[in-house]
């Protein structure tokens, strides 16, 4: 496969910015190699600028759920265009956004637009301290909410008291105030609340963690944080940057039925374009400035571009054209048949992998299965990962460049796409 015109921009872009990136993961240093540059994207293609065209479960980290360069999404856009970009002022475009998210996310009674999920998370850990007068939070293992210094936190030599920074930067007075514990695990979250419960603002998770692979709640693990959240008088928060939309139009809270205090959404709600939202219960968010005593702002917030590309996203997920197949069944029943035909290819090159799934986000974990926390992932043969990593992009296919990332399915990918995927696949275990 040609890469020269990839490794010339690269060389280049090494001397511009940090890495070369804009962001970490895009430099593929948890696969090795070099990444490439993209040229365009259309449905679920990606082509490089050396031409060379992939089959694409990155989807830009989820936004681009009914598939890159939608015509509802350019038209909603290109059509606004005229009429201005931003104008750090009201437009009717933020009240259809905030009605159409609160329509299929109920719990969130008032929102915010904000311009990313790292934003909404750490606007809905401000608020938490706020609304409570309470300085500590809660977090898990292998749970991202964007890099706000309160959540560049892990597990400190006192899991249950004093978090440590996981970033340099970060200061340790305010990594201490961070509790971080393991997934799914009920004694440590019952350890943590008799020892501070009184001085916890809010528990906060990935419903379903998908940025250390992908693993799923535990039955009744979120029922559980939600009583034990509600009896110690702490908020639950949410972060539904990556499930919102995408799991369900009601994101994780939908499917569970269990309902957070507050939500964190981003990437689907933007359409590929910079949006966050966060919401929750209207006497919390009232808290929020220019009503309450908690400050957040945003020269860009629901600006009307943005808005106009993750309203049409939205609409093409829950009110798709006549004709057009249910996007979420459609996604559903492809990512069945890749979970289950990834496993088999595994099983027949003798490698061990759990391919773990929650509607059309995915993760071949290279080990046995289960995986229920970040402790088992760290027990993956990352590797070999980056080994099949690397055979899959030279028979076409581009998956999330590091073994603790998730894959994304879009409306876009199709049955054939699938049954290319899964011989590549075959192909690729068996090179390693
Ligand atoms: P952004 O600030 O990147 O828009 O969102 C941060 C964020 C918050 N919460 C969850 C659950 C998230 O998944 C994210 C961002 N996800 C990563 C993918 N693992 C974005 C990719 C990147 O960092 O380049």
């Amino acid at each position: 496969m040609n890469r020269e015109a990839s490794r010339a921009l690269f060389a280049e872009a090494l001397g511009l910015m940090p890495g070369g990136v804009n962001s970490p993961v895009r430099a593929f240093r948890a696969v090795g190699g070099q990444p490439f540059f993209v040229r365009r994207a259309h449905g679920a293609r990606l082509t490089d600028v050396d031409g060379n065209t992939f089959i694409d479960y990155v989807c830009t980290w989820g936004p681009n759920i009914l598939g890159h360069a939608h015509p509802s999404i350019l038209r909603a856009v290109s059509e606004r265009l005229p009429d201005g970009l931003s104008f750090g002022a009201c437009h009717p475009l933020e009240i259809e956004m905030a009605k159409t998210i609160r329509a299929f996310v109920p719990s969130m009674e008032k929102l915010r637009m904000c311009n990313s999920g790292t934003e909404a998370a750490m606007s809905c850990v401000r608020l938490a301290r706020g609304f409570t007068g309470r300085d500590r939070i809660v977090k898990f293992e292998g749970c991202y909410h964007g890099h706000g210094d309160s959540l560049l936190v892990t597990a400190g030599s006192g899991a249950l008291t004093f978090g440590r920074p996981d970033s340099a930067g970060v200061p340790v007075a305010l990594a201490a105030l961070t509790i971080s514990l393991p997934f799914n695990d009920r004694e440590a979250v019952r350890a943590a609340f008799r020892e501070s419960g009184r001085e916890i603002a809010a528990v906060i998770l990935e419903p379903i963690p998908a940025n250390a692979g992908l693993y799923l709640p535990e039955a009744g693990w979120l029922e559980f944080l939600r009583e034990t959240a509600s009896a110690h008088g702490a908020l639950l928060i949410f972060d539904e940057v990556m499930s919102g939309f995408r799991v369900a139009p009601g994101g994780a809270q939908q499917i569970s039925g269990v309902p957070p205090d507050l939500t964190a959404l981003g990437k689907v709600i933007g359409g590929g374009l910079p949006v966050g939202a966060f919401g929750g219960r209207a006497e919390i968010m009232d808290h929020l400035a220019p009503l309450g005593p908690v400050y957040q702002a945003g020269t860009l917030s629901g600006n009307p571009i943005a808005l106009a590309a993750g309203l049409a996203n939205l609409r093409g997920l829950i009110a798709p054209p006549d004709g057009t197949p249910d996007p979420y069944a459609h996604m559903e029943r492809l990512g069945a048949a890749l979970e289950t035909g990834l496993r088999e290819a595994a099983r027949r090159a003798k490698r061990p992998c759990c391919v773990q799934r929650a509607g059309s986000m995915f993760c071949a974990y290279f080990r046995e299965g289960p995986v229920r926390n970040l402790a088992d992932a760290k027990l993956s043969d990352t590797a070999a990962f980056g080994r099949w990593f690397a055979e899959m992009l030279a028979r076409g296919i581009n998956l999330a460049p590091s073994q603790f990332e998730a894959g994304f399915l879009c409306a876009a990918h199709t049955e054939a796409d699938i049954e290319a995927t899964l011989r590549a696949a075959d192909k690729a275990f068996r090179a390693l």
